[in-house]
């Protein structure tokens, strides 16, 4: 057993010898699932984060008619981090400031079994400076998910579409194939041996490109205006686990959009890793953030649960 925080070994519950972080003791006796939510500067990781911690609890509800029970600090942080800002009067998520990620802990039930769900938010600026020596990040290592947000309003093409329709555009900032590579070659030094890990390639935001389709533009509306797509539907809220064939579907498709959005290199950087991997679409938000913030516009997540329902469907077959 490792620490959620570390990746020390752990033999009880309560405060790790190696970080000090109160390992509670669900992570001693239920299914282990962790996440490490990685990317550039403004990826959107923390929108994306929020917004699905948020549906995942609904869903819980809905779906499986059990409860997301936070753990340590983690309702007090939440609250703080995320949800007064997306769901509240605050306005937008500042960045996140680059300080040793601490994790965010949940309980749950699905299937009949008890989960224990370990979550890593971290600052894009420390993704684009990390380095394969920073103990810091071991937990990339350690965690059974990567998360990697690629984000196409990075893309040139897509920017200045985007720009022509008005809607405010957030600074340029980080080189997503670059991040991916040092997020990756990090998790090889920590890699704990035995270890099964997945990466999630996942493009954020992706309300913006179905925005596409609408705009005066051919290339766009051929590629985005597909209808029976699996890139224009959203399943991912009423199937009860990971659904492989909408799953393949979509990483097809997304397979053929990679090169249009300029990331051909996205994929020759997950192979190179040796992890298996899976391509992901979301937007936490389902369409561009007003100027004042959130609230105003309402969010309408899309497919924000694919990754972590991936994720709990294969611990569930390991355990
Ligand atoms: N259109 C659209 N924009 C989004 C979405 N999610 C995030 N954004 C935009 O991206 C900006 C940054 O989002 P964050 O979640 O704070 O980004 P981050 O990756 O956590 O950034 P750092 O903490 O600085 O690393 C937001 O202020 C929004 O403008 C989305 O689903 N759709
Ligand atoms: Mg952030
Ligand atoms: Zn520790």
């Amino acid at each position: 057993m490792t620490c959620p925080k570390c990746t020390k070994t752990v033999s009880a519950a309560g405060a790790c010898g190696g970080c000090g972080f109160e390992v509670p003791p669900h992570w001693l006796t239920d299914v282990q699932c962790s996440m490490a939510v990685t990317g550039a500067r403004s990826a959107g990781k923390s929108i994306f984060i929020g917004v699905m911690i948020r549906h995942f609890g609904q869903f819980l509800a809905d779906r499986h008619h059990t409860f997301l029970t936070p753990l340590n600090d983690t309702e007090d942080r939440f609250l703080r981090t995320y949800e007064n800002y997306l769901y509240g009067e605050e306005g937008i998520i500042p960045p996140t400031p680059p300080d040793v990620p601490e994790p965010l802990m949940w309980s749950f039930t699905m299937g009949g079994r008890r989960f224990c769900l370990s979550l890593a938010d971290a600052a894009g600026e420390s993704f684009e400076r990390l380095t394969p020596d920073q103990n810091a990040f071991a937990y990339l290592g350690g965690v059974d998910m990567i998360c990697s947000l690629i984000d196409p309003l990075k893309v040139s093409d897509v920017r200045a579409i985007v720009r022509d329709t008005g809607i405010p555009l957030p600074a340029e900032a980080g080189n997503d194939l670059q991040v991916l590579r040092r997020v990756l070659q990090a998790r090889a030094a920590h890699a704990i041996p035995g270890r099964v890990q997945v990466l999630a390639l996942t493009i954020s935001k992706f309300d913006v490109l179905q925005g596409l389709k609408n705009v005066d533009n051919d290339r766009w509306v051929s590629i985005m205006g597909r209808p029976g797509a699996a890139m224009q539907r959203d399943p991912s809220y009423v199937t009860q686990w990971d659904d492989p064939q909408d799953r393949l579907l979509l990483s097809q498709e997304l397979r053929s959009l990679l090169p249009v959005l300029g990331a051909p290199l996205i994929e020759a950087a997950a192979t190179e890793s040796g992890l298996p991997y899976y391509l992901y679409a979301v937007s936490a938000l389902g369409r561009p953030p007003g100027n004042d913030g959130f609230s105003t516009s309402g969010i309408s997540p899309y497919r924000v649960l694919d990754p972590l329902k991936t994720l709990l469907t294969m611990k569930a077959v390991q355990a």
